[in-house]
């Protein structure tokens, strides 16, 4: 029933890079989660809070759509699924309640070591693999250059060594993958970290004071971090 208060629902990445700050983050908030079991839903023991363990991309749209009320996910999944939802003429609203201090990357163009590059002019007429086609369509486009964007869900670095690409477009933190599969990174397009967002329809009134606990936590977490 609609009087009845929901839970809050928060959407975390289940594995992967994100989700052990992400676990970590809700702990030193004093959340208690039992999450030995390999389960979807984790139920918060000590507040009426349930968390979703979801693949990365499946979290903007969880938020966007209404059905999780938070959610962490990186700023290059989010922006990316913005971009295509625009397109799509879906809803893709949301806030953005707090950048954390975790997840930071960069989504790089790179081109073979040997290759020369003078800026994305050299880009014109190229195909260039990434996971990310509507970020890099933005930029190619802000640029004024006309390539293929080819899009690959993984594996984005084998590509030009492949014959599949000419050059990339894919994340970068070290600079150890693109090194290893003689690349170069030559432009930066978006810097990205691990955002908290919430959706934007958030009207009850338990679930809004429970946010309103939470942040002072999370921005003290944060502090202490720093
Ligand atoms: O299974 P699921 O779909 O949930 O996970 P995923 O495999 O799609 O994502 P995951 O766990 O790899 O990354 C989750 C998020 O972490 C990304 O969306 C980014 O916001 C952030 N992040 C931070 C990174 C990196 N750093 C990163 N280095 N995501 C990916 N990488 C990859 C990159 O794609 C490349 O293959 O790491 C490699 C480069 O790393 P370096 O250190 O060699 O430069
Ligand atoms: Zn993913």
């Amino acid at each position: 029933p609609a009087t009845e208060s929901k839970r809050l629902r928060i959407a975390m990445q289940k594995s992967g890079r994100l989700s052990v700050d992400s676990q970590a983050l809700f702990a030193s908030c004093g959340l208690k989660i039992n999450l030995r079991e390999q389960r979807l839903i984790a139920h918060v023991e000590n507040m009426d809070i349930d968390i979703l363990r979801v693949r990365d991309d499946d979290i903007p749209g969880l938020v966007m759509d209404g059905v999780c009320d938070l959610g962490i996910v990186g700023e290059n999944v989010l922006e990316e699924e913005s971009l295509q939802r625009q397109l799509d003429n879906h809803s893709f609203d949301y806030t953005v309640l707090k950048r954390l201090d975790f997840g930071g990357c960069r989504l790089s163009i790179a081109v073979p070591q040997e290759d020369e590059y003078q800026g994305a002019a050299s880009l014109e007429g190229k195909t260039i693999a990434t996971t990310y086609p509507r970020l890099l369509g933005r930029y190619l486009k802000q640029q004024g250059v006309n390539a293929r964007v080819v899009t690959l869900k993984g594996s984005v670095e084998v590509a030009p060594r492949a014959g599949l690409a000419d050059a990339i477009c894919d994340l970068v933190s070290t600079g150890a993958t693109l090194e290893a599969n003689g690349l170069r990174e030559v432009d930066v397009i978006y810097r990205s970290k691990a955002v908290l967002i919430q959706r934007k329809d958030l009207t009850d009134n338990k679930q809004l004071k429970l946010i309103n606990k939470l942040m002072p936590r999370i921005n003290g977490v944060m502090q202490a971090n720093e």
